[in-house]
């Protein structure tokens, strides 16, 4: 027998982009573990990966390519050639590429975070077509904005360094479940004596173990965040030599928040006044003491209608207190901005012929559906998914299933498994997984430059999403030389080797070593050298003017809520968040035994005090809904969500739920404040038992 030992990396979209060693016995993938020598995987995976062996062998992995013989979304296929997949789908969309390039719409997000299993020859493609570019909004681009405007690109504090903080705030983030290897940081600073701090109106494991929990009601974080720059400003816990030199718009920030009295503030957020304060305090005057201070923010306080304004405003505190000056110090929201990753080179825009307009991804359900306008253009013709499931993830599903249900609608899906999605494709084509391809990546909670390579040959007829487009350039009569680019070709330009950052990236040593730290200050901001317009920390931005937004910190009440919204709430009073399950990654994994049983079923944690009112009793079936729809879940009565709010911990394959329904039923397509990012969480509802 001969063993080998791969250098791989995880692809989900989770930010420990964690470093594999994948244990090869006679040409079959026999265990993963995590790199002991990796500085933040340190040996550790999370039990979903820990189990990958179960997910690339699933019995039910897709293995050739299929043709739809049933109706949409009913889910029958037979088997075809792969001649047979491609020469159809050139036959079908070439007409549309010569009549109405942009009627055809790529539809992907991070089912892999690679780039070059993610977005390179697709968007060689793509922009080879003209297609309709897509807004890769789903998950990220709020909190983005916000951070931008006010500090510049996403860089903040190194994750390796916060086992040094003597304060951190776990703000909108529950990283036992999605960012564990942060957590491991977060309990090594609390055994050196560190206070842990959880902000979140949900109880989460996280909650749990932390030494304080405030719990905010939903959406209501940017108030928070005025609040406590009202009762540091009124206090004085204020490093002013670090306003004074790196900051911008201190005196108008100042009679800003002063309108936010930590009354008012208590009063929004469904919190104590006490508990304004002493945050507040506490954040200050360790930092006055000279101490490390560091927030963790995270996607939490980002999904509802003030997404962007919240992150903007949490990230003007590090400033305001001189927190920057530590390596330990600091925020840290996604270190993706570090990296000079070679998207250019990658998806070659210069292919494009001329600007094509660009569809949301979080709005698919309506622009499925909407018909050709002088506004909107052509309606979509074709739709070509790969690394996303749009059927379970996507808000407002109900529409989104209605979009892909559309007889005149070709759709194309690339895929590992059978899910929500494929069920609705005219033609399915078999995507290798992580162990079968080659990829670089970036990270967006560490500072690596990470290579993954194939452990084990390609599973049937299955196929890199790479040398799928490839085949279909080919298959469109694409005859450029960039279609031809081999995987080690594209990772050999993966990183800017220009950027001081990237200088010792090399594609055929990183294959090797696995991974290589990016060249990066230890304290980024120390000094200064903020990437805004002003290379100062924005308190004020003149930026966020011209956009049209309030160029200083502000609160935007979440679209659905008791406050902002008392008509609807008449009919659906409950605050309805579905963040992710421990054993899910989105709606990856969903289909994998061992981690399923381990989330049971759908369930809906609902407050003693709520589920009294409606006569629910722990263990009972309920039907959330309200005017978008409606899915069934089992309910837990418990206090870990406060009164007020329920929560659906997502993302459920529809079709393994009795009701063949997930939580993105009752979500809506309304976006954020900025970023245009969806509102998962800025959801009203009402709860009933199921009387069966
Ligand atoms: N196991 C696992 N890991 C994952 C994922 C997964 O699905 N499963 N998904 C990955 C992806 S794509 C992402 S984007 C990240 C997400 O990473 P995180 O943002 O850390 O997501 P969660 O772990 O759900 O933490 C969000 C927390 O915010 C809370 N929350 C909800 N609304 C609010 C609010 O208005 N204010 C505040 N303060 N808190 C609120 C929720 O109760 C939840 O506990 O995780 C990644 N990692
Ligand atoms: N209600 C609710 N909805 C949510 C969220 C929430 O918190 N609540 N979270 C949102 C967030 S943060 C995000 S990021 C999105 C995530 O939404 P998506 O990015 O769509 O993530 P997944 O649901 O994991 O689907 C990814 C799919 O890609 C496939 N895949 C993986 N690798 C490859 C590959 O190499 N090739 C091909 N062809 N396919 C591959 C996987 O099999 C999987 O089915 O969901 C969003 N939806
Ligand atoms: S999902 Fe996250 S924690 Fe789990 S192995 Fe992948 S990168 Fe590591
Ligand atoms: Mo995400």
């Amino acid at each position: 027998m001969t063993t080998t030992q791969v250098r791989a990396v995880c692809p989900h979209d989770c930010p420990d982009t964690c470093a594999l060693l994948v244990t090869v016995e006679d040409g079959v993938a026999t265990a993963v573990k995590g790199d002991p020598d990796h500085p933040t995987t340190a040996g550790v995976l999370c039990t979903k990966v820990a189990r990958y062996t179960e997910r690339t062998y699933h019995a039910e992995r897709l293995l050739h390519p299929l043709r739809r013989i049933g109706k949409k979304g009913e889910g029958k296929f037979e088997r075809i050639s792969w001649d047979e997949a491609l020469s159809t789908i050139a036959a079908r969309l070439k007409p549309i590429a010569a009549r109405a390039p942009q009627a055809i719409l790529p539809y992907s997000y991070c089912g892999t975070m690679g780039l070059l299993q993610g977005e390179s020859m697709s968007s060689r493609f793509f922009n080879k077509i003209g297609a309709s570019l897509l807004d890769r909004t789903v998950c990220a681009t709020a909190g983005a904005t916000g951070y931008k405007y006010t500090i510049g690109g996403s860089v903040g504090t190194d994750m390796e360094q916060f086992q040094n903080a003597k304060l951190i705030i776990i703000w909108g983030g529950n990283p036992i479940a999605s960012n564990l290897h942060f957590w491991t940081r977060a309990q090594e600073a609390k055994r050196n004596g560190a206070k842990l701090i959880a902000i979140d109106p949900y109880r989460s494991l996280t909650a749990e173990k932390c030494h304080q929990h405030v719990a905010p009601l939903p959406g209501t974080d940017a108030a928070l965040a005025l609040g406590l720059m009202h009762v540091l400003i009124a206090e004085d816990l204020l490093d002013h030599d670090y306003i004074a030199r790196h900051t911008l718009g201190f005196e108008q920030l100042k009679a800003r928040v002063a309108e936010w009295t930590p009354e008012r503030v208590a009063d929004t957020c469904g919190i104590t006044v006490a508990e304004v304060v002493e945050l507040a305090r506490l954040y200050g005057a360790t930092a006055k003491a000279g101490e490390p201070v560091a927030i963790r923010v995270n996607y939490g306080v980002q999904r509802v209608r003030g997404g962007g304004t919240a992150v903007r405003n949490i990230a003007c505190l590090p400033a305001l207190v001189g927190a920057w000056r530590h390596a330990a110090g600091g925020i840290q929201l996604s270190s993706s901005g570090s990296f000079p990753s070679n998207k250019v080179a990658l998806q070659r825009p210069d292919l494009l012929k001329a600007m094509p307009r660009t569809i949301n991804m979080t709005t698919i359900g309506d622009d499925l559906l909407r018909p050709a306008s002088p506004a909107f253009g052509p309606a979509v013709e074709a739709v070509i998914v790969y690394n996303s499931n749009p059927v379970a993830i996507a808000p407002d599903s109900s529409k989104v299933a209605a979009g892909f249900a559309r007889e005149d609608l070709f759709t194309v899906v690339l895929e590992h498994f059978q899910t929500d999605t494929v069920d609705y494709a005219d033609i399915v084509l078999p995507a290798t997984t992580q162990l079968e391809h080659v990829d670089a990546h970036t990270s967006f909670g560490h500072l690596y430059m990470m290579a993954n390579n194939a452990a084990i040959a390609p599973l049937g007829e299955s196929k890199p999403n790479t040398e799928i487009f490839r085949l279909l350039a080919a298959a469109m009569g694409f005859d450029d030389p960039c279609f031809r680019d081999t995987d080690d070709e594209l990772a050999s330009i993966a990183f800017n080797t220009k950027d001081v950052r990237a200088v010792h990236f090399d594609w055929e040593s990183l294959k090797l070593k696995g991974w290589q730290k990016l060249n990066m200050p230890e304290a980024p901001f120390a000094q200064g050298g903020f990437t805004t317009p002003s290379g100062k920390c924005e308190f004020y931005s003149a930026a966020m003017e011209a956009d049209g937004l309030d160029p200083l910190p502000t609160y935007l009440a979440p679209y659905e809520s008791v406050a902002s919204n008392p008509q609807l709430a008449k009919k659906y009073p409950l605050a309805m968040i579905s963040p992710p399950a421990r054993n899910f990654l989105n709606s990856t994994f969903v289909n994998v035994k061992s981690l399923r049983s381990a989330e049971g079923e759908p369930h809906l944690d609902i407050h003693p005090e709520d589920a009294a009112k409606r006569g629910i009793s722990d263990a009972d079936m309920v039907r959330i809904h309200n005017d978008r729809g409606s899915f069934i879940a089992k309910a837990r009565v418990t206090d870990k969500a406060r009164p007020g709010m329920v929560v659906g911990l997502s993302v459920w394959w529809k079709k393994l739920a009795k009701d063949g329904k997930n939580a993105n039923e009752v979500t809506s397509q309304r976006l954020t404040d900025m970023g245009r990012a969806p509102t998962f969480y800025d959801t009203l509802v009402e709860i009933e038992r199921v009387v069966a």
